[in-house]
C-alpha cells in the first residue's frame, strides 16, 4: 500500500485493494496497544505482534524507527536494525517511550497537469460563494494554513506574499535562530529523507497552495481566502516519494508554527498508528484537518483510506465536485468517513516557475475547504475547530436529483457557511 497525492484523473487502482480482515486485525490490535497497560520493549514496539505487521502494506525501512513519546512529541530516530534498536535506544528510554512503529516507505503515483498561459477562471470560488465574504472584508487574514505536501514554490509571484514568515529566523545561516528545533525555517520546512533523483519540482503543493491562499493582484489565480498565509511543510519528495516518519514530522512542525488548519491532500496505508495518534494530537490542539478522500471512486466506509477514513472529530474529508455540481467519476465518497464535496475538476492554481495549470483531484477538493475554513475563521477568531466544521457541514448545498455519497449529501457553499457560524459564534 502506497500514499499517494490525491490528484486526478484516475489511476489505477493497483495496491489498492486492501484486505478489509487484515485491517481490522490491525485495528484491532492498535486497540490492543492503547489498552496495554504494562510496558516492556516488545509492547512499545509495534511490529512485535503488538500491531499485525502483516497489514502494513508500505515497505517498512528496517533501519528507521518512528518513536512516540510519553509528552506526545514524534521523533524519528536510525539503528543498524530493529534487535540494536530495541536494546539501545528503547530499553534505557522505556519510561518515556508511548510506541514505536517503523518507519515506512510511501510512493505517490504520478499525476497530469495542464499547463495554461495565464487565464481568469476561477469557476470553483464562484461556485462556493468566496466572493460573497472578500466583498465583506474577509480573506482569511491572520489564519496560517499548513500545506503538508511536496515542494512549495514560495517565490511564485500569486504564492510569495502569502508565506507565514518566521520572522525569529534567519534564512539560509545553517542556524536554528529562533530555537524552535528547525534550521533555517524561515518561510517552513522539508521533511524529506530520501530526496530521490528527480530534480524537477512537484507542482502538487503549489497548486494546492494557490488553492487555499494565492494573491490575485499578481496573477490570473483566485486564492480562496487570499489573504490567509501559508505554512509549507514539505514531505513528499519532487518523485513522490516519502515516509510516514517523514509526514508525522511535518504535522508536528505545521501544529508547531501555529497553522489553524491542516491541508491534507494525500492518502493511502492501514499501517498508521503513528498517523493516527499524530492526527488526534492536532484534534487536542484545536487545530482542523482537512483531508483528501481519494481518486479511487471508491466507498471509502467498506475499503478505508487513510487518513480519509479516521473520521476524527477535528478532521473534514473531502470528495470532488464537478463543474455541473455532480460527484466526479473517480471521487472516493462514503456516507460516513466522507463529509463534503467541493471543486475538484479543472481547478486552474498556481505551479512552479511562475506556471498556472488545470489539474482534476480531491486533492484540488480538499484546498476548497481548507480555504473556507480560513475565511470563516477570519470573521470569527474565537470559534472552535469543531464550530468551523460545524459550520461548513450544516450549509452545504443539496441539490435534488444530485446528492452527493457524503454524510452531508452536499457541497460547500461558505456564504451560507458564515451564517451558520454567525448563529453558533454570536
Ligand atoms: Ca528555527
Ligand atoms: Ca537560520
Amino acid at each position: 500500500m502506497k500514499y499517494v497525492l490525491w490528484m486526478g484523473p484516475v489511476w489505477p487502482a493497483q495496491g489498492v485493494n486492501m484486505d478489509v480482515q487484515k485491517f481490522l486485525s490491525a485495528v484491532a490490535c492498535i486497540l490492543v496497544l492503547s489498552a496495554c497497560g504494562k510496558k516492556s520493549t516488545e509492547s512499545v514496539f509495534a511490529e512485535n505482534g503488538a500491531l499485525d505487521s502483516s497489514a502494513c502494506m508500505g515497505q517498512a525501512v528496517q533501519n528507521k524507527f518512528i518513536v512516540q513519546w510519553e509528552d506526545g512529541k514524534f521523533t524519528v530516530e536510525s539503528a543498524k536494525n530493529a534487535e540494536e534498536f530495541k536494546e539501545k535506544f528503547i530499553k534505557p528510554n522505556l519510561e518515556n517511550i508511548k510506541q514505536v512503529e517503523y518507519d515506512r516507505i510511501i510512493q505517490m503515483d504520478r499525476f497530469n497537469e495542464v499547463t495554461t498561459s495565464a487565464v481568469n477562471d476561477s469557476w470553483g470560488q464562484q461556485t462556493i460563494k468566496a466572493d460573497t465574504l472578500w466583498s465583506q472584508g474577509i480573506y482569511g487574514q491572520n489564519i496560517k494554513v499548513a500545506v503538508v505536501d511536496a515542494y512549495v514554490d514560495v517565490t511564485h509571484p500569486q504564492i510569495a506574499p502569502r508565506i507565514a514568515i518566521n520572522y525569529g529566523e534567519i534564512p539560509n545561516n545553517g542556524k536554528d535562530d529562533d530555537g524552535n528545533g528547525y534550521i533555517d525555517d524561515y518561510y517552513g520546512a522539508a521533511f524529506v529523507s530520501n530526496p530521490g533523483s528527480t530534480t524537477t519540482k512537484s507542482p502538487h503543493g503549489t497548486h494546492v497552495a494557490g488553492i487555499i491562499a494565492a494573491d490575485s493582484s499578481y496573477g490570473s489565480v483566485y486564492g480562496t481566502a487570499p489573504r490567509a498565509q501559508i505554512i509549507p511543510a514539505q514531505f513528499i519528495a519532487n518523485d513522490g516519494g516519502g515516509s510516514l516518519g517523514d509526514a508525522v514530522l511535518a504535522l508536528q512542525y505545521a501544529a508547531a508554527r501555529g497553522a489553524k488548519i491542516i491541508n491534507a491532500s494525500w492518502g493511502g496505508a492501514p499501517c498508521v498508528a503513528s498517523l493516527r495518534n499524530a492526527f488526534q494530537q492536532l484534534e487536542a490542539k484545536g487545530i482542523l484537518i482537512v483531508v483528501a478522500a481519494g481518486n479511487d471512486g471508491r466507498d471509502v466506509d467498506v475499503y478505508p483510506e487513510f487518513p480519509a477514513s479516521f473520521n476524527l472529530s477535528n478532521q473534514i474529508t473531502v470528495a470532488a465536485s464537478s463543474k455541473s455540481d455532480f460527484m466526479t467519476s473517480w471521487s472516493n465518497s462514503g456516507f460516513t468517513a466522507v463529509h463534503v464535496a467541493a471543486p475538484g475538476e479543472q481547478i486552474l492554481s498556481t505551479i512552479p516557475n511562475n506556471g498556472t495549470a488545470y489539474m482534476d483531484g480531491t486533492s484540488m477538493a480538499t484546498p476548497f475547504v481548507s480555504g473556507i475554513a480560513a475565511l470563516l475563521w477570519s470573521a470569527k477568531p474565537n470559534a472552535t475547530a469543531a464550530q468551523i466544521k460545524q459550520a461548513i457541514l450544516q450549509s452545504v448545498d443539496v441539490t435534488s436529483g444530485h446528492e452527493f455519497k457524503v454524510s452531508t449529501r452536499g457541497r460547500v457553499n461558505v456564504q451560507k457557511a458564515l451564517q451558520v457560524l454567525n448563529q453558533l459564534v454570536p
